[in-house]
């Protein structure tokens, strides 16, 4: 079982970088990147890159990375591991985005391992953009895929223990002290991913805020919000308390602002201070965290308080990971 720990130590940190330069961001030789948000992006962008690097599509690349999430390691934020709502539910959220335009997402699906691969039959197959709850379940099963159940013993234990004060605090990307396993409360995965022909595509995928309400939907399922792809721009994929993110429609603002002019780091940063500027307070206490790649294979990310590390991958280098600048230099931790 892999940890944020483990990637930390496996992976080079970039001290105090905040983008990568030009010349860094174009030495693949075929120009194809993936970029993934928290340090188990390094392996999911190596999962991804598996396709990618032969020249495979982004759209195929991204949805191999965020599959490789959701059930190739066990977090208590993404898939098959993810800790449930606050009635012992637990309910996924994934996204899928090609430049062109196309997406399909499913939110709060239960029972069903890969919702990525959901959220791209959605947008393949059907006439919409979003499924949600059992009717994300019942097309997922049309489709093939099979109903389990989701609870881990471990996520069963955080469950029981966080029911004995019932209190809703997400922490900034915070180890969980206490809790069984140690383990961070942000590990949702956010993939951008550029091909050797030029085309963007993005995944997210999540089981959202551990002891959510029944019901509650994040960002990650939300075109624009936790992910947008332009193929004449580039793309924007968001990790932290989701509800930042759709007040403020982050990622499509990110990629609005690269439309702009602004670099992904400025465009990031910009971002986090409309964040801030909407509510000075709030984001003291919680995390939010962007990331983007745009066109030409430049990547920058930006995030409120410090913590946030995302993950780089092309021809040059596979297991790059860079700290994010933010806006906060405190760390709940
Ligand atoms: C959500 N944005 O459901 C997700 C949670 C997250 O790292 O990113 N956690 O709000």
């Amino acid at each position: 079982m892999s940890t944020r720990r483990t990637f930390l130590q496996s992976s080079l940190l970039v001290a105090g970088a905040a983008a990568l330069p030009r010349g860094l961001a174009q030495t693949g030789s075929n120009g194809a990147k993936v970029v993934s948000t928290w340090d188990f992006g390094v392996p999911a962008n190596q999962a991804a890159w598996a396709v990618l690097g032969k020249g495979g599509s982004a759209i195929d690349a991204v949805e191999a990375g965020a599959r490789w999430a959701e059930t190739g390691q066990c977090n208590s934020t993404v898939g098959r591991c993810g800790y449930p709502d606050r009635d012992g539910h637990v309910t996924l959220d994934a996204s899928i985005m090609k430049g062109d335009g196309s997406c399909g997402s499913v939110a709060a699906i239960e029972g069903i391992d890969h919702p990525i691969s959901v959220a791209r039959l959605v947008m393949e197959k059907t006439p919409h953009v979003m499924l949600v709850g059992a009717g994300a379940q019942q097309f997922a099963v049309e489709q093939g895929f099979t109903v389990r159940d989701l609870r881990t013993p471990e996520a069963e234990k955080a469950w029981k223990e966080w029911l004995k004060t019932s209190k809703y605090a997400p922490e900034i990307n915070v180890e969980r002290r206490g809790l069984p396993g140690n383990k961070e409360n942000h590990d949702t995965i956010g993939m951008l991913a550029i091909d050797a022909s030029g085309k963007l595509a993005g995944a997210c995928t999540t089981s959202g805020m551990a002891w959510k309400m029944r019901g509650r939907v994040g960002d990650s399922p939300i075109i624009g919000a936790g992910l947008y792809v332009d193929n004449d721009v580039g793309g924007a994929t968001a990790s932290g308390v989701g509800e930042e993110m759709i007040r403020n429609a982050a990622s499509f603002l990110v990629v609005e602002l690269m439309r702009q002019g602004r670099s992904p780091a400025e465009a990031c940063r910009e971002a986090i201070e409309r964040v801030v500027a909407k509510r000075p307070e709030a984001s003291k206490t919680l995390q939010v965290c962007f990331l983007a790649l745009n066109k030409h294979g430049e990547v920058g990310a930006f995030a409120l308080h410090k913590g946030f590390v995302y993950a780089v991958c092309d021809a040059a280098r596979q297991d790059a990971l860079l700290p994010s600048p933010s806006i906060y230099s405190t760390e709940q931790t």
